[in-house]
């Protein structure tokens, strides 16, 4: 028996997953004592997912969170049981395997005979119980047996009824709020885990549980479709936009052709209404949309979006432009912003160490490059250049591609990278102001050309400029150094997105980041809905209490949403 724990009075339970509640350094002793809380014993629990369902897993973590932290735990002198990520980090291995092979191909066995490794049932038991339950009678594997039974907690006699009842008053955090997270490296290398796309359905209503393919069978279609939806937003028609979003995403998922045959069955599916059958018979019928055929024919569709397509002009501008202005060409446009002057003043009295900020008339001047799609190849240079230049400023950064480039796009409108960095103990500390010493770096170097700041800039998509989540970010505009094998090769000015994130927003922000824009929005809803949980990039919290659930892998933060795991290139929701 570990002689750590006769000194811990008592017991009570606390989520291991959230942000809150763990300790800073995976170094600590096992069963160490939080400085600010004396005689508070943390014991560090693993939850192994396989052979648990997931309701089976919920219901321990629930169970647990029930427990939440409290500071009538302190007066008490209680044990804190902490969930956490990682079994290298655990005191105790909760299973529910109990076959000495299929065990081993989950968890290390060297690292098992150093935990005590038991059963669902000591964790109810001992919650239920109000005290760690003896492991003996709990261990899950035979040949862990004894093991198991040399590295249990011990229960003291004190503490009896320890665990606060859930009517006990919360009155503040018990523990610091660094947050220990398991960064498993070869998740950064390797392409994500495969889906099995038959436990999704095409039928749900949320787009994040259903499996939506890059191009569906009636992608012609969905382009139709997607000509109307696109007018609804330039038209500021918000609402009547967002029912041809989800309409589209409906289809993304449905694989089989739309013929006479099907169209019944089409009928059915969610947000396919009586708008969208007639659309779509006409489209059966005549190969095309009528009012689709309408708006492209329209001068109005044509420059709105050509306007629309100089980065920082919104619906709104765009429509003032042509509605109170009279301007229809973008050789109209140049002269209204005076491009040359303005750009040609802004060059001159650059700063040399702060990006200019990128506004109008630069998006004007470089319009015809920024509209030229990404190959994967130059997204990927782009990504080892910025790597490797966080790699000169300290090494351990990790960056993961995102956006449509993750979710299998050939060519992408810009490059989203999501940046952290692999030391849990410090990278809080080294991602906050990276944003600011990265751009400064690259801009020196001539990588980075100009930054957009989000206050004031307004991006051709609301979203841009929509603060969907809170995490640090550079929107900038980027030129790859010249190419030294091939020198002539023309450069082009991309857009590249970077963005920040700590250990414990890092997998919400890779999930959240890759998008698709529907599959994000439901993520969210589902999770509101559904969970009582808050989704965004930043991270999944209690709606209840803003406490923050961490994810340790992108398959992870779909386990926490209670959804079954969607790989990146079935998430292809939007058109
Ligand atoms: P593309 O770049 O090839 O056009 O395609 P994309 O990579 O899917 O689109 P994106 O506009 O670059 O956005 C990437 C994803 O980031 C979106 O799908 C969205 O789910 C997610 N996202 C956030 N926060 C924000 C934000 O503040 N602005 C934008 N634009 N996207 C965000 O999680
Ligand atoms: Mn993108």
């Amino acid at each position: 028996m570990s002689p750590l724990k006769r000194n811990d009075p008592s017991f009570t339970y606390s989520s291991g997953s959230e942000a809150e509640g763990s300790s800073p350094s995976r170094k600590r002793a096992r069963n160490d004592v939080d400085e600010s809380f004396r005689g508070v014993q943390n014991i560090k629990v693993f939850i192994v997912t396989s052979k648990l369902g997931n309701d089976e897993f919920v219901a321990l973590e629930k169970l647990a969170q029930s427990r939440a932290l409290s500071t009538g735990a302190q007066r008490k002198g209680l044990t804190v049981l902490k969930l956490c990520n990682s079994p290298e980090a655990a005191d105790m291995i909760v299973t529910n395997i109990r076959m000495r092979k299929r065990f081993e191909r989950t968890i290390d066995w060297k690292l098992a005979k150093g935990k005590a490794v038991v059963t669902p049932e000591w964790l109810i038991d001992s919650v239920n119980l109000g005290t760690p339950q003896a492991c003996e009678a709990y261990a899950a594997i035979q040949d862990l047996h004894e093991t198991t039974e040399e590295n249990c907690p011990e229960p003291c006699e004190k503490c009896e009824n320890a665990i606060d009842s859930d009517n006990e008053p919360h009155d503040g955090p018990l523990s610091p709020t660094t947050t220990e997270v398991d960064w498993v490296s070869h998740e950064l290398e390797a392409a994500p885990p495969k889906c099995d796309i038959s436990k999704l359905s095409y039928l749900s209503n949320y787009c994040c549980q259903r499996p939506s393919p890059l191009k569906c069978p009636n992608q012609e279609l969905v382009e139709q479709l997607a000509v109307i939806m696109r007018f609804r937003d330039l038209e500021g028609e918000a609402m009547q936009m967002l029912a041809y979003e989800k309409t589209i995403a409906t289809i993304k998922a449905f694989p089989k052709k739309i013929t006479e045959d099907t169209l019944e069955e089409f009928s059915k599916l969610p947000y396919v209404g009586q708008k969208t059958m007639t659309k779509t018979r006409e489209f059966l019928s005549l190969g095309h949309i009528l009012e689709t055929k309408t708006i492209l024919a329209s001068e109005r569709y044509e420059s709105l979006s050509l306007f629309t397509q100089v980065f920082g002009i919104g619906a709104s501008v765009a429509r003032q432009l042509y509605d109170v202005h009279g301007l229809r060409t973008i050789e109209q446009l140049h002269l209204f912003y005076d491009v040359d002057a303005i750009v040609d003043k802004d060059e001159d009295v650059a700063d040399p160490d702060e990006p200019p900020e990128f506004r109008i008339p630069h998006a004007l001047r470089l319009m015809d490059e920024l509209n030229l799609k990404i190959p994967r190849s130059e997204v990927e240079s782009i990504r080892d250049l910025v790597m490797s230049e966080l790699e000169k400023i300290e090494p351990g950064y990790v960056g993961i591609l995102v956006g449509g480039y993750r979710r299998g796009k050939q060519e992408s409108n810009d490059v989203d990278i999501v940046i952290g960095h692999s030391d849990p103990s410090t990278a809080k500390a080294k991602i906050t102001g990276l944003s600011k010493k990265l751009t400064r770096r690259l801009y020196k170097k001539g990588v980075v050309t100009n930054v957009m700041h989000l206050s004031s800039f307004r991006a051709p998509n609301a979203m841009r400029t929509a603060h969907w989540d809170s995490l640090e970010k550079a929107l900038t505009v980027f030129i790859l150094p010249p190419n030294l094998k091939n020198p002539k090769a023309p450069r082009v000015h991309r857009r590249v997105d970077l963005i920040f994130a700590a250990p414990q927003s890092f997998w919400t922000a890779v999930v959240g980041w890759s998008g698709s824009k529907m599959f994000q929005r439901d993520l969210r809803r589902w999770a509101k809905d559904k969970k009582m949980l808050k989704f965004d990039s930043t991270g999944i919290t209690h709606r209840w209490d803003s406490k923050q659930i961490v994810a340790s892998s992108e398959e992870d933060v779909f386990r926490i949403l209670g959804l079954e795991y969607v790989s990146p290139e079935w998430r292809n929701a939007d058109l």
